[in-house]
């Protein structure tokens, strides 16, 4: 007998809503698209429509693993629980807590399980080792938001539905779906804003699918965005198109951003962006001309030199151009899980340094980019054990294969994931998470970036059966072992919730100010994972406030009188809510950024770069490093090939389906080589995510299509220096013909 379930698709940062068929053996035999959700309306992608594949794959893994000699065996979770207490234990007991580091990677961002316990994980660790998939990829989005709004999780997005003018950089989200803009259908929001008379612009240094769809392509050297957005801030000042509109008197440092921007003149950066002084020029008055404009910049804007400083700049523009907060500009969406009446610290970073490197803290972490340095360099505080959650650093990082060795010599390490992999197998533990149709949804990190405000929970589609532990239940557990204590996972999910409630009460302005904690204990329900995002509902903007609002959302309203999800209206402006700097004033011109722009001078005056450059690609049937082992998304386009313009192939002497050898400052790979004109001249592009050919790995259908790891190459002495962010894109490569 079939049925029908429906959840939010785990995968990317759409955030779709899934129709799902399961048989009588509760498997996944269709995924349709789910017409009644409000924000995705039946949108779905090759992704989500393979879902039942991921769920149903056979290589994920059942039940925990111990690493006996080089290879793995299962075993139970008791015993697994108990390794890890052992293992934990005997490092914090030889070399402090500092040994023990943990990695956070990206699938922790899609789950409940991650943001509600890996704080908790961190905390019971004690060590400053913190490391995660952030620094990889939007570290100088919160570095840029904490400096000018006061919060790092206050990133505006564009408010694709209602713009007129789009200026995007360094996105693809025909490929990506889109990120930090959660927008299901991002594809049809692009062509609906050419519909309806505005325009779409895409700088990029490949003509991507999404520039393409785009009224207008610019090709860019790749790492000189901040270059072209500060010649664009210049010709706004230049050309007397600053407009704050309503922003006016709510800004600082208007002087010193025009003093800053002063000689930054498009004809100064021509050389090094490749993009024509007039061109530039045309931007900005497009810009400063339409009604309502957004400017968005993403992973291709991030993960170069200057991540930060190209992420400062985007909402500068928006704020030049009076489009910040305001419909059809750039907004802060409100998230219905997140109180409003947080008081919050001043944002900083630097509180401490890395022990090798001496790189600031970040949001409490280090850059990912120094992890293997931590780990190799003898002396106190060197890292002996290492927790992963949900990340496989050692195809992600910035010359991964020195983390990946690095990794291999660890006295201690236990990963969550369901998979063994490329990084799992140096586990001496391994916790699979359930199957997606075992795991109860709700998009706690990412629904504070949706387009529209949304809110959305799946509970599991299908029930754990008896003794086996939801993602929720493995990391309070962890959380627990790290603090030396063990038990009910529940006793830590109280104490969380009576914390919480204790600083609600006592905040005014809180819908239940001056109330008991323990009174209000009581109307909360279920347990875990659920009775927290009940709490957090209950005391977010549209929440019933334990009382205060009877019609407000509680988890049990959102879950069974909202199953396809709820249409919380569209973006209001809010910068009131938001803004937290010491000032209470937009910051324009934060002084370390404006420090750190010395590096953009410095670049204008050396010569123009010589030879090739490497930058990154994503592909729709891909994610990341972990989805190559669903038979349907593998082979066909989505192939890990070294992308380069038939004028620099023809130079090279390579042809189509060539063998060529890249080799950068920190190491080689021999790929095979696609001669495309949709990259410029001067730029290759591989695919990350690839290079499954490690034995010890139990994902066999990845095995039969490796690729290989283009973080083979990147170098993790290269970082963003204000954000710590690896360097990804405009990676100076040599490439030689092989044959
Ligand atoms: N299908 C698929 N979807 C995904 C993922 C995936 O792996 N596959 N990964 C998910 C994750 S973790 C993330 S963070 C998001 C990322 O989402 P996006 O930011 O949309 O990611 P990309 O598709 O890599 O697009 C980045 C673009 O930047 C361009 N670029 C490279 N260097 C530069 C540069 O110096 N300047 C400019 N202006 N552009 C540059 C690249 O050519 C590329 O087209 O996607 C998410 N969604
Ligand atoms: N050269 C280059 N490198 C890059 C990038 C790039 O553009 N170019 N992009 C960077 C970006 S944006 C990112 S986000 C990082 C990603 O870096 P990581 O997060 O380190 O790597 P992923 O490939 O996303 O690995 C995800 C892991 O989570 C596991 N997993 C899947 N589902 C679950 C789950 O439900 N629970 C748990 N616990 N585990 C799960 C998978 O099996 C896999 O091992 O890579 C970065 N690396
Ligand atoms: S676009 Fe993203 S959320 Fe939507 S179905 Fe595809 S992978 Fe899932
Ligand atoms: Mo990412």
């Amino acid at each position: 007998m079939s049925r029908t379930a429906y959840r939010t698709c785990p995968l990317c940062e759409a955030l779709c809503g899934l129709e799902l068929i399961l048989d009588g053996d509760d498997r996944i035999t269709g995924v349709r698209g789910d017409f009644a959700d409000p924000f995705s309306k039946g949108f779905v992608c090759p992704k989500g429509a393979t879902l039942g594949r991921l769920d149903g794959d056979p290589d994920r893994l059942a039940v925990p693993l111990l690493r006996d000699g080089d290879g793995h065996t299962e075993t139970g979770w008791d015993e697994a629980f108990a390794a890890v207490r052992r293992g934990l234990r005997e490092v914090v007991e030889r070399h402090g807590r500092d040994a023990v580091a943990v990695y956070v990677g990206n699938p922790t961002a899609h789950s409940i399980a991650g943001p509600l316990y890996g704080g908790a994980i961190i905390k019971a660790l004690g060590t400053r080792n913190v490391y995660s998939a952030s620094t990889a990829d939007q570290m100088p989005k919160h570095v840029s938001a904490g400096y000018m709004f006061g919060d790092p999780v206050a990133i505006p997005v564009p408010d694709l539905d209602r713009t007129d003018h789009l200026l995007m950089l360094g996105a693809n989200p025909l490929e990506s779906n889109g990120s930090l803009c959660s927008a299901p259908d991002f594809p049809g929001r692009l062509k609906a804003i050419r519909a309806r008379g505005g325009r779409v612009t895409v700088v990029d240094p490949r003509r991507t699918r999404t520039a393409a769809l785009a009224d207008q392509h610019v090709p860019i050297r790749p790492g000189t965005d901040a270059h072209l957005l500060l010649a664009l801030v210049h010709t706004l000042f230049a050309e007397d198109l600053v407009d704050l509109a309503h922003l006016a008197g709510r800004v600082h440092g208007l002087d010193e951003l025009r003093a800053l921007a002063v000689d930054f003149t498009p004809e100064l950066v021509t050389g090094i962006t490749g993009i024509r002084p007039l061109q530039i020029r045309r931007m900005a008055r497009e810009l400063a001309a339409a009604e309502r404009a957004a400017v968005y910049g993403r992973i291709g804007t991030c993960t170069q030199a200057h991540g930060t400083l190209g992420s400062w700049l985007i909402d500068v523009l928006n704020i030049l151009t009076g489009n910040l907060d305001r419909p059809g500009g750039a907004m802060f969406p409100r998230a219905a899980h997140v109180p409003v009446y947080r008081r919050k610290r001043p944002f900083t970073t630097g509180r401490w340094r890395s022990r090798v490197r001496d790189l600031p803290e970040v949001l409490g972490e280090f850059p990912v980019a120094t992890l293997a340095d931590e780990i190799l360099t003898p002396g106190e505080g060197q890292i002996r054990a290492l927790v992963t959650i949900g990340g496989n650093p050692a195809l992600s990082a910035p010359n991964a294969d020195r983390l990946d060795a690095a990794m291999a010599g660890l006295e201690f390490m236990v990963s969550v994931d369901p998979y063994l992999n490329e990084t799992t197998r140096h586990a001496h533990v391994v916790l699979p998470p359930p199957r997606p149709a075992q795991t109860p949804h709700y998009d706690v990190a990412l629904l504070g970036f949706t387009v529209r405000n949304y809110a959305r929970y799946s509970a599991p589609v299908v029930p754990l059966p008896e003794g086996r532990p939801s993602e929720a239940e493995i990391l309070a557990r962890l959380a627990l072992l790290a603090s030396g204590a063990d038990g009910d996972p529940a006793a830590l999910d109280e104490m969380i919730v009576g914390d919480t409630l204790a600083k609600a009460v006592a905040m005014p302005g809180s819908p239940v100010h001056g109330r008991e904690p323990e009174e209000l204990r009581k109307s909360l329900t279920g347990r875990g994972a659920e009775l927290r995002l009940d709490m957090m509902l209950r005391l977010g903007p549209y929440g019933e406030g334990f009382g205060a609002d009877p019609e407000g959302l509680t988890l049990a309203r959102l879950r069974d009188e909202h199953p396809h999800g709820i249409d919380l209206g569209p973006l209001e402006p809010r910068l009131d809510e938001v803004l937290c700097t010491a000032s209470g004033l937009v910051e324009l011109c934060p002084p370390s950024f404006a420090a750190d722009a010395d590096r953009l001078r410095a670049d204008l005056g050396a010569p123009a770069p010589q030879g090739l450059v490497l930058i990154g690609r994503r592909h729709l049937r891909s994610n990341n490093s972990w989805l190559h082992n669903v038979p349907e998304l593998v082979g066909g386009s989505n192939r890990c090939t070294l992308q380069l313009n038939p004028a620099d192939a023809a130079r090279l002497g390579v042809a189509a389906g060539d063998l060529v050898r890249v080799t950068s400052r920190a190491g080689t790979l021999d790929a095979v080589a696609e001669p495309t004109d949709t990259v410029m001249t001067g730029v290759v592009s591989l695919p990350h995510g690839w290079g499954h050919d490690r034995p010890g790995t139990r994902t066999r259908v990845a095995g039969e299509h490796a690729g290989v790891n283009v973080n083979a190459v990147t170098d993790e002495q290269e970082i963003d220096p204000l954000s710590g962010n690896a360097v990804f894109n405009g990676v100076p490569v040599t490439v030689e013909h092989l044959g």
